[in-house]
């Protein structure tokens, strides 16, 4: 292929490019490029502006090496099988190289920052040779908006920056927006499979490059990221978990912020009235689904503004601004079909990259939920034939769909508004099929707080782990909290405490996948979840009663809005029962699990769970 101004050779310089025509002068971003390719010795170097036709000849290289697909049913489309071994996150990989162990915390796995530096730099050597050296330039949030920040990724995966540039602001404008003394992050990724080796024998590529031995570590102290060994999601689209949450995490706490893995919804009231809801559930637990949500209910409207990560920033009028720092969803497909949400359907009409999901005969993608059908033939996301007795999934069921934002029919038009939104209800939930009510409000901030940290979610398929398990995951942040929880803890406390009382927002449990003794859901969920988006959002403007039970408040019978709604009244009556006994074997688990961060865990907390102690009937 011809050779643009924006690639540098190395053959044309001894050892490392001169990086003349390079679209930047930032000395600091021109010294880390160069370093990094002097160390990780790719072939050449592609500064990437962000166009249309950049994206569109790597989507055509790819192609011709077998990475992606088309899809001819969904114009401008592609599907990627990944390799086997790399369909999710990896917490067991994922290192935070704080200063101290106390630092990183009891939930964070750590390294020592000058140990793993040296070992990192040892993994790196060489292992971009043969390929190219992609610099991807992004911002988080709007470029220049007051609580947008700026990146650059390093990679040798093109998937990565066609992936970059859907769920980014990445290219020029983001470049020209690095300053020598704006603060950016630098972010390194490798899948790390080089095809020439240090004797300069050469191999073929495979079709999704990838090392067995895998690294996703961040250095909060100077808020760097180096990501080694997979070409998935999480760990290799490093502007999303990396730094707008782990990083980000650990500037939000200096700064006086939150970085949440929170989705953000624009509700409007039948009398025109809006509300601004922002929702933290765990990985593959409905954000996605609620941020799209279709009200059932007549003259209630939700837009959407952003589905995995939310930056709120008290703002100078007292309010909790948020934004949503992406520009894209790379949201779950294996449950996602026109009954559930139709919003995403049809989103993902075209211009969408697919990842391990199936194929139809006809050129079409499938998984399993997304038609009640099930077809007769297809080629699953391994690439294997595949018929309903196949006995596995045809999709694997982290398999995902990456789209632009601006392609989402429920976008909301304050969605790029750089100063944010503000934020009136702040929303808890987890995958329990116990235990845990439909729907409660917390009685004031702190109790709020218990709420988000006394989370625990059945694990799902978007991290390795036992499927089902129930774990928990304060604030749905256990895989994404960039220093020690308990200091977390404190910080969403002080956060609140700084607020003024008539501004700060209104905390709120849910759980929609509760479950009767057959197993079944006892909630409809999905655009039925309104209801409880009705009452939270009435209860904002102070026109909905509740009821006060020993967990909180929820709504009296009269208070949820169930007209038209086929559910049994014993299945509601569940939804909300309290069991003393499985509730107080919930509390002494949780008392244990309090231990493990010690001396730096807020009083607050214990004093919350001794208050619910209290209000229990024996059990
Ligand atoms: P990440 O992108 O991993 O952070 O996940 P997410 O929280 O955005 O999850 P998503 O909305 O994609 O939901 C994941 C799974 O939960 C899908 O299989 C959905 O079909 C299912 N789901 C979402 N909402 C509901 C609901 O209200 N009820 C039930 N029963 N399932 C739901
Ligand atoms: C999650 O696992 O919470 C995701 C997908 O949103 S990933 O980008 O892989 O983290
Ligand atoms: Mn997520």
């Amino acid at each position: 292929t011809a050779r643009t101004d924006r690639e540098q050779s190395f053959e044309d310089s001894s050892d490392r490019p001169t990086l003349s025509a390079a679209p930047t002068s930032n000395r600091r971003l021109l010294a880390w490029v160069s370093d990094v390719a002097r160390l990780t010795q790719p072939d050449q170097v592609v500064w990437c502006d962000g166009s249309q036709e950049e994206f569109d000849r790597l989507t055509a290289e790819m192609v011709a090496a077998g990475t992606l697909i088309p899809v001819p049913k969904r114009p401008g489309s592609f599907l990627a099988r990944s390799s086997s071994s790399d369909v999710a996150r990896v917490e067991s990989r994922t290192f935070i190289a704080a200063a101290t162990q106390e630092e990183a915390g009891p939930t964070n796995n750590w390294r020592e920052p000058n140990a793993l530096r040296e070992e990192l730099n040892g993994v790196f050597s060489g292992s971009m040779r043969g390929r190219t050296m992609y610099v991807v330039p992004f911002s988080m949030g709007p470029v220049g908006g007051p609580i947008s920040q700026l990146g650059v990724q390093l990679t040798d995966s093109p998937y990565a920056v066609v992936s970059m540039r859907i769920m980014t602001r990445m290219g020029q404008a983001a470049l020209d927006a690095i300053t020598e003394d704006t603060a950016w992050v630098p972010a390194l990724h490798s899948v790390g499979y080089p095809l020439v080796d240090t004797l300069g024998r050469s191999r073929p590529d495979m079709a999704w490059p990838c090392n067995e031995h895998k690294y996703i570590a961040h250095f909060p102290d100077t808020r760097e990221i180096m990501s080694f060994g997979s070409g998935y999601g999480g760990n290799a689209l490093l502007g999303k978990k990396c730094f707008a949450l782990r990083i980000a995490s650990v500037m939000a706490r200096s700064e006086g912020w939150l970085a949440e893995h929170m989705l953000i919804i624009k509700v409007t009231s039948p009398e025109g009235r809006v509300h601004h809801l922002a929702a933290a559930f765990p990985s593959a637990c409905g954000k996605t689904n609620l941020a799209m949500l279709q009200p059932t209910i007549p003259g209630w409207k939700v837009e959407t503004i952003g589905d995995d990560i939310a930056w709120m920033r008290p703002g100078p009028d007292g309010t909790l601004r948020a934004i949503n720092p992406e520009a894209g969803f790379f949201g779950v497909a294996p449950g996602t079909g026109w009954s559930t949400n139709p919003t995403a359907m049809q989103m993902i009409g075209e211009n969408t990259i697919f990842t391990n999901v199936a194929l139809t005969d006809d050129g079409d993608v499938w998984w399993e939920g997304m038609t009640d059908e099930v077809p007769e033939h297809l080629t699953d996301w391994r690439g294997n034939d595949w018929t309903p007795e196949s006995g596995t999934t045809a999709a694997h069921p982290n398999g995902r769909f990456t789209v632009s934002a601006a392609q989402c029919p429920s976008i909301a038009d304050d969605f790029d508004a750089p100063e944010g939104v503000v934020i009136d209800a702040v929303l808890f939930g987890g995958r329990r099929r116990s235990n845990v009510p439909l729907v409660l409000e917390a009685r004031d901030w702190e109790h709020g707080v218990y709420l988000g940290a006394t989370i625990s979610s059945e694990q799902t398929a978007a991290a390795e782990g036992t499927v089902g398990e129930l774990r928990h995951d304060p604030f749905a942040m256990l895989p994404f909290a960039g220093y020690n929880m308990a200091d977390y803890f404190a910080h969403w406390l002080s956060v609140g405490s700084s607020l003024p009382d008539d501004k700060r927002p209104k905390v709120f449990g849910v759980n929609w996948f509760r479950r009767g003794d057959d197993g079944r859901f006892l909630w409809p969920g999905f655009g039925e979840n309104s209801r409880v988006v009705e009452w939270i959002c009435r209860r904002v403007e102070g026109s909905a009663g509740a009821e006060e039970i020993p967990l909180g408040l929820v709504p009296g019978v009269d208070a949820l809005n169930l007209e038209g709604l086929d559910v049994p009244v014993g299945d509601l009556e569940e939804l909300f029962s309290v069991d003393p006994t499985s509730w107080n074997a919930e509390l002494d688990q949780l008392e244990q699990w309090f231990t493990t961060f010690g001396e730096r865990l807020p009083a607050e907390l214990p004093t919350q769970l001794q208050t619910l102690r209290d209000r229990l009937p024996r059990g």
